[in-house]
């Protein structure tokens, strides 16, 4: 059987961030963590881009504007949303990830890095403490995605 996977290095490689500015105190964080994961894998800063926007609902949007742009190997988008007291949150959570899906369609990976959280509590646990940094994870499957890509 032949296997096909992706190797783990950023080196030389493009990578677009589409990060929601809402909750910024935790999207900061998954910026960093993927900044760093980046770096780590060999990527040049010069190289990342990070694109804010205001929330999560407009993450798509720049997500497919910059895919068009054919410039970068693979985009992450990243993003918190936090449950309130009203259904918002649940319609956030449907325009983001139902977005990203379709942006997804095999031109260029993208990696998901969006929290959806019961509280500032589980977000803050996911950006940089006890259940690691999700802007992290995301930025490695976009690295094992970019290079999945040229052998595929
Ligand atoms: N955007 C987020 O990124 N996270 C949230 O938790 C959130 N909540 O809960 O409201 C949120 N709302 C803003 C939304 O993404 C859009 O920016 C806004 O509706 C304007 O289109």
């Amino acid at each position: 059987m032949n296997a096909v996977e992706g190797r783990l290095s950023a080196q030389g490689k493009k990578f677009g961030l589409v990060a929601a500015r809402f909750n910024s105190l935790i999207t900061k964080e998954l910026v960093a963590g993927a900044r760093d994961c980046l770096l780590r894998h060999g990527a040049q800063d010069k190289d990342l881009t990070v694109v804010w926007v205001p929330g999560a609902v407009e993450i798509p949007q720049a997500l497919r504007k910059i895919q068009t742009g054919k410039k970068f190997n693979a985009l992450i988008a990243l993003g918190c949303v936090i449950r309130g007291d009203t259904t918002h949150y649940d319609h956030v959570v449907q325009l983001v990830t139902q977005g990203v899906g379709e942006i997804a369609d095999g031109k260029i990976p993208v990696a998901f890095g969006v929290l959806t959280t019961e509280n500032l509590q589980q977000a803050l646990e996911r950006a940089g403490s006890k259940a690691g940094n999700k802007g992290w994870d995301a930025a490695l499957a976009a690295i094992e995605m970019a290079n999945l890509w040229e052998k595929l």
